[in-house]
């Protein structure tokens, strides 16, 4: 217990001498120079009686929840075709039409006017996705190939 507080005060001292250096710095700036206390004067350490921490509740991380990816259905551009030509899917799904390399621009056109791409760059791998909210078939066609057509039947989930 004794070495123990020894070593209390000493810590202490340790820490007095470094605030009043410290502060003898501060002084510095003003001309004083600085004072250091006399060991002397130092009171015995009493013990001081820190609460015990209380655990702090770690975060535990909140799962995310992330939607299923929808399912997109594919319909090919080549060949001056839609491959396949006729697609079915559910409702909330997608249908996605991607330019391969035939070299020609090609519309994707719904007969009713449900969708409309507009001219689709030649570029392979460009690509029109037509998500699907309602029930229903849906005639296609490409408005610069006229022999090319297709459907969409969009049935409930
Ligand atoms: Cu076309």
């Amino acid at each position: 217990m004794i070495r123990h507080n020894t070593l209390l005060l000493g810590a202490l001292l340790m820490g007095l001498l470094l605030v009043l250096s410290a502060c003898g710095g501060d002084d510095d700036d003003t001309g004083a120079t600085a004072t250091v206390a006399p060991t002397t004067a130092v009171a015995p350490p009493t013990p001081v009686v820190t609460a015990a921490p209380t655990p702090v509740p770690t975060e535990t991380a909140v799962p995310t929840i992330t939607p299923a990816p929808v399912p997109v259905t594919r319909v090919d551009i080549r060949f001056f075709a839609f491959n396949p030509g006729d697609v079915e899917i559910k409702v909330g799904e997608s249908v996605k039409w991607v330019v391969h390399d035939d070299g020609a621009i090609h519309t994707v056109t719904s007969d009713t006017g449900a969708f409309d791409s507009g001219e689709l760059s030649a570029a392979p791998g460009t690509a029109y996705q037509v998500p699907f909210e309602f029930a229903g078939v849906y005639p296609y066609h490409c408005q610069i190939h006229s022999d090319m057509i297709g459907s969409v039947v969009v049935i409930e989930g």
